[in-house]
Order: C-alpha cells, then sequence, then structure tokens
C-alpha cells in the first residue's frame, strides 16, 4: 500500500511562537529518518535547515490587490497545498494550527478532488490559542469546528487541550494527544561567560522566562514578583522575550526594577541563557502546553509556574519545581526567595527535571506521529475500500 517511506507536507506559521518551532522540529527529525518534508509556508520557518537533504520550502505568494483592503492568505495557501500535492504525491499533509491551515487544507481537498487529483490525508495539530481563544470566538468557531471534524486525523499537545476542544466545539471527535517534545543543544558558552555578558554576579540567583510576552503570559506578575523582592538585590530576572518588551519598560522604570530584570530580545541560542539560570519563572493564565517549561526543565533548570492547561502534565509539582494558582504572587515570591537560598533543593530539583525532559525526547514523540500517520493512511485506505460496493 504504502512505501516506508512517506512524503509529508508541513503547514505552520514561520515566526517565533511554539506551534512553528515544535512544526520545525517534527520535519526536521522526519527528514534525518529518511522521508521527505515539504514545508508550505509565507516564510520559511525561522529555525529551518533549509540545506538539509529531505526538506523543501514551499513559499505561498500573498499579493495585496487595490481592491481589497487587506490581504488574503487562505486562498493562495491552499491553491499551494494542490500544487505540492500533486507535483510531490504527498500522502500526509500536517497542518499546525486549526487556522487558517486546517481551513486552506480542506479547501484545497475540495479543489484536488474535483479536479481529480490525488489529495493527501490531512491531519490538523491543535496548539493552543486556536482553542482557547480563537474558538471562544462565535465569529471563528464554525469554521474551526469545520476544519477539526472534517480533518482525516486530529492531534492535541496535550490532554487539558484535548478536553477542552470537545467541551468548546461540542463534538465528538476522536482527538490523540501526542506531547511536544524538545531535545537540548549542546551548551556553549559556560554558565560565568553568560552571566558576564548579562552584567549579573556568578553568586546572583538568576530566575529565567522565556515566552512571546503576549497578555497571555501575564508579564504584569513577574514585574510584580520582582518588585516584591526589591529587598533582595541578589535575586534576578531574565527575560529572552520573543516579542516586544516597549510597553512594558514604563512599569519596570517605575517599579525601579532596572538592575533587577534583563531582556534579550529574539535570542536563538536559548539553551546557553538557560544553562546559567537557577530557577525558571512563569505566571501564564492559560498554556496549552508550554514549550519554554520543557526547555527550561531539559537544562536542568527547576521551574516555578502556573498550575494551568497542559503544564501539569508534565511538570511535577515538588518534584522539578512548583505549582501556583494563576497570580498567586505571594506565593511565588516566597518559594522563588526560598529557593535563593537553598542551593542543594535547587540542585535536586533541576536534577529531576532534566530526568522528566528527557521523557519528551524528540525521538519518542517523532516516532508517535509516524505510527499516528500510518495508522491514519491504513484507516482511510480501508474506509475507502468498505464504501466502494456502493
Ligand atoms: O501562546 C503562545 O505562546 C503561542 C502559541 C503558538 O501557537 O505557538 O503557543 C501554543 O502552542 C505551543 C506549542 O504547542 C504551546 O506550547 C503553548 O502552550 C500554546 N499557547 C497557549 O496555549 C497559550
Amino acid at each position: 500500500m504504502l512505501d516506508n517511506k512517506l512524503n509529508i507536507g508541513i503547514v505552520c506559521y514561520p515566526s517565533i511562537g511554539g506551534s512553528g518551532i515544535v512544526a520545525t522540529q517534527l520535519g526536521d527529525k522526519l527528514a534525518s529518518l529518511g522521508h521527505n518534508v515539504h514545508f508550505i509556508s509565507y516564510d520559511p520557518p525561522f529555525r529551518l535547515n533549509l540545506k538539509k537533504p529531505g526538506i523543501f520550502f514551499h513559499e505561498v505568494t500573498i499579493k495585496e490587490y487595490s481592491l481589497f483592503p487587506y490581504p488574503d492568505y487562505t486562498l493562495p495557501l491552499s491553491v499551494k497545498m494542490v500544487e505540492v500535492a500533486q507535483k510531490y504525491k504527498l500522502d500526509i499533509l500536517h497542518v499546525h494550527y486549526a487556522v487558517p491551515h486546517a481551513t486552506a487544507a480542506l479547501l484545497a481537498k475540495d479543489i484536488a478532488n474535483k479536479e481529480k487529483i490525488q489529495f493527501p490525508h490531512v491531519i490538523t495539530t491543535l496548539h493552543g490559542t486556536d482553542i482557547t481563544l480563537l474558538a471562544r470566538d462565535k465569529n471563528l468557531m464554525p469554521v474551526i469546528k469545520y476544519a477539526v471534524e472534517f480533518s482525516c486525523g486530529v492531534t492535541a499537545v496535550s490532554q487539558a487541550l484535548k478536553t477542552e476542544t470537545l467541551s468548546v466545539l461540542k463534538i465528538n471527535k476522536g482527538i490523540t494527544v501526542i506531547p511536544n517534545f524538545y531535545d537540548p543543544d549542546p551548551v556553549c558558552p559556560s554558565r560565568s561567560e553568560i552571566r558576564k555578558k548579562i552584567k549579573i554576579k556568578y553568586t546572583d540567583f538568576l530566575a529565567i522566562h522565556l515566552s512571546n510576552l503576549r497578555p497571555v503570559k501575564r508579564i504584569g506578575d513577574l514585574l510584580k514578583i520582582m518588585a516584591k523582592l526589591k529587598k533582595h538585590p541578589h535575586i534576578k530576572l531574565l527575560i529572552l522575550a520573543g516579542g516586544d518588551f516597549k510597553s512594558f519598560k514604563p512599569t519596570v522604570k517605575k517599579l525601579g526594577l532596572q538592575n533587577k530584570i534583563f531582556v534579550r530580545a529574539n535570542v536563538l541560542d536559548v539553551e546557553n541563557y538557560i544553562q546559567a539560570a537557577d530557577v525558571g519563572l512563569y505566571t501564564s493564565g492559560e498554556e496549552s502546553f508550554g514549550m519554554g517549561i520543557l526547555e527550561t526543565m531539559a537544562h536542568g533548570v527547576p521551574v516555578l509556574s502556573t498550575d494551568v492547561g497542559g503544564i501539569p502534565e508534565f511538570m511535577q509539582n515538588g518534584k522539578t519545581g512548583y505549582l501556583f494558582k494563576v497570580a498567586d504572587v505571594n506565593g511565588m515570591t516566597k518559594k522563588l526567595l526560598e529557593l535563593s537560598n537553598d542551593e542543594k533543593l535547587v540542585i535536586k530539583l533541576g536534577q529531576r527535571a532534566k530526568l522528566r525532559a528527557a521523557e519528551f525526547s524528540g525521538e519518542m514523540i517523532v516516532n508517535k506521529y509516524l505510527d499516528y500517520y500510518f495508522n491514519i493512511v491504513r484507516e482511510c485506505h480501508g474506509i475507502k475500500k468498505q464504501q466502494k460496493p456502493k
């Protein structure tokens, strides 16, 4: 029925964001296993190695027409999907994030069927805000529900997201949970070199936060925690920002935190900074998985985080760090202070965090996706066979 090597289309957002990073790393690993992986997006995903054998990139051109007040992406994306599916005989089209990717894929499938072009099985991976934010908008909910119901296969990055999807969309669709993964890159500069670079002492107690700074990350809570720790000048916070920190600067100034909070924007070698930190600090109001937390743990750094969404599915309270209610600024402040005085506990929690993160290795999770692909292909072939006698 199928060769062991697949032709896989991957559609994702190319910019900094967990879903794009996961999709890129998945494609990279599939290519390492000998599959052909065709990325389709408006820009090459920012961590994608375009020179790697088995990796291809197909750009979607977005044109502006003076008669339209805004450029459309869904339509040229669906046309590109048909083109790539036909030319490269894709077996699977794996779209990351429901809108507009899954919507475009279903439109492309319809066009291909009408044109008698063989179209791949569409698999949609839900990453979070496509459900928790967008599907709660009544202007978008029906289109997301349609995309989820009619995809050949649907996966969610956590059990929490699966549960929420079924409840928000009020559907009965089978959704498979395949968690995110992270393989730690080897670290280069030493802890002391990085600390010198950001101008903090080797003996300072450094908390680290990685995110795109969107409102859901509750950056204001991070600032409040640091303000409460002003009397402890050795406790500092490093923010690796995948978004613009400008809007927070007046608060940092007002609270007098200029010597306590350090920001680095769009850092690529996050691992070098993480290993120079003592603890991770995450205050999200919602998080379907929480890639930054897994990355922090993978480098042996324990985490203080809010207990939301998929986070408790991999971060173990009291073992690999501590979980708190959303907005529990006092609780997080107290624990941060406590840890800053207990090096032994920080090391022990960090070791356990690293071991736990290793359970979410690329090899394990990519194999889950591959099994899922092959099952979908087999199932869909089976369905077709049963339908034939009609
Ligand atoms: O919210 C973000 O940070 C961006 C968003 C994305 O699409 O990249 O993140 C979502 O997907 C990530 C990868 O699966 C998850 O780790 C994040 O938890 C999820 N964000 C939210 O649910 C808020």
